[in-house]
């Protein structure tokens, strides 16, 4: 569905937003509209409207043109938010209960309506909460494989996956994180933001030769490899889950790249939980890296026995050497993110939400050896198992 209204963009407030839920959504004719601003994120406000009658319940998200996390002085392109709508149209087709319905967008507006999920909690929230969400590894390995297979040239037409490639393109998104994640992180910058305990670790990743050039390569992958139509920032925060399901949010950073990316960046974000937790409830962290890797790899797997349209799919080894590259890849970028999170822009509540100051010092320091550890040792990684080691290994 496509909205008449807009004209030009202009910032919704909760009572625009009110009307517009109106115009877009069929309430009851008696529906009683109220509507809270829940955003939490960087970057977009959302809308929360509720008809008090039925319990019915709609978001509306729209992108400001500027970046939230820093203020009007970093402007940033408002097409995001039709990046966003159509990246979860798309990777609708493939796994439709793992994405929100949506409804309606609209360019001008910057919005997308879509399926109200405050039934579950953002997958973040949980973990720091203790919350056990049995199916997240499942689900999200199931995610990966089919939204990734789905849209590369093993599973498409390449003048459609050419198509996409360009219509996802995304640079300004793209920009943000190839100096978020692949740049500032590794050099003395301002935009970086850590405790001054931690200032001799970031000094010694500003001097480290060998981790600059791992990183270098690193940063090329993500700018050269247009594999497959990426989630672009898939962390815990971008997924919502209960004990019974999971829901994947906020692809604005979609676009055409390297498939290892979408796998490290979730990866990553659950070695954040399996750096602060101990005994059992770490077990139940790395249980969720091992599983998601082994659905992603089995379910990828399966789709190129399947569906693949690639030539040389039963050439001997070739699906293997794909696995391997994603896995090592993933590693690595896994790595970027441990590191940028914990001396970057933009940091993770699973490290600086811990009041006690040597811990959460210990913790940060600790996902910096992890990353770095990942990101110069993911050539020897082979299996799920050898990461594991490396998690073990820091984590001693
Ligand atoms: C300016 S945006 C900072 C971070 O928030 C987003 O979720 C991305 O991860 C980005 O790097
Ligand atoms: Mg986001």
């Amino acid at each position: 569905m496509t909205l008449t209204i807009p004209t030009t963009y202009k910032g919704l407030t909760e009572s625009t937003a009110i009307a517009l839920a109106k115009a877009v959504y069929t309430f009851e004719p008696t529906a009683e509209l109220s509507c809270r601003e829940i955003g939490d994120g960087n970057l977009n406000y959302v809308f929360q409207i509720e008809d008090s009658k039925t319990g019915t319940r709609v978001i509306i998200k729209q992108a400001l043109p500027y970046a939230k996390i820093i203020g009007e002085s970093w402007p940033l392109t408002l097409k995001r938010a039709t990046i966003e709508a159509n990246v979860l149209r798309k990777h609708g087709e493939f796994v439709p209960s793992l994405v929100p319905v949506v409804y309606a967008a609209d360019e001008t507006l910057a919005i997308t309506v879509m399926e109200d999920l405050s039934h579950l909690v953002i997958a973040r929230e949980g973990l720091i909460n203790g919350q056990n969400f049995p199916r997240l590894s499942q689900d999200i390995g199931e995610y990966l494989a089919q939204t990734l297979f789905h849209t590369s040239d093993y599973g498409l037409h390449p003048f459609e996956k050419k198509r996409l490639a360009v219509e996802f393109s995304n640079p300004e998104l793209c920009k943000i994180t190839e100096d978020l994640v692949f740049t500032d992180p590794f050099f003395d910058l301002e935009t970086n933001n850590y405790e001054p305990q931690l200032q001799s670790a970031a000094e010694a990743i500003w001097r480290d030769q060998k981790l600059q050039l791992e990183v270098a390569k690193l940063k090329k992958s993500f700018l050269t490899e247009s594999e497959a139509l990426l989630h672009g920032d898939l962390h815990t925060g971008s997924i919502f889950a209960s004990t019974t399901e999971t829901k994947v949010i906020d692809p604005e950073f979609g676009f055409y790249g390297p498939i290892g990316f979408d796998v490290g960046l979730f990866l990553g974000n659950l070695i954040f939980q399996s750096i602060t937790r101990e005994g059992i409830e770490r077990q139940v962290v790395v249980s969720h890296i091992e599983k998601t890797w082994e659905v992603f790899a089995l379910s990828f797997s399966e789709l190129w026995k399947t569906e693949s349209i690639e030539s040389f799919r039963d050439t001997q080894g070739y699906l293997e050497f794909v696995l391997d590259k994603v896995l090592t890849d993933a590693a690595g970028f896994a790595g970027c993110e441990l590191i940028r999170r914990t001396i970057g822009l933009a940091h993770v509540k699973d490290l600086d939400s811990i009041v006690d100051t040597e811990k959460r010092i210990n913790f940060k320091t600790q996902s910096l050896h992890t990353g770095r550890a990942l990101i110069l040792q993911r050539q020897q990684i082979g299996s799920i198992t050898d990461l594991l080691e490396i998690l073990k290994e820091v984590h001693k």
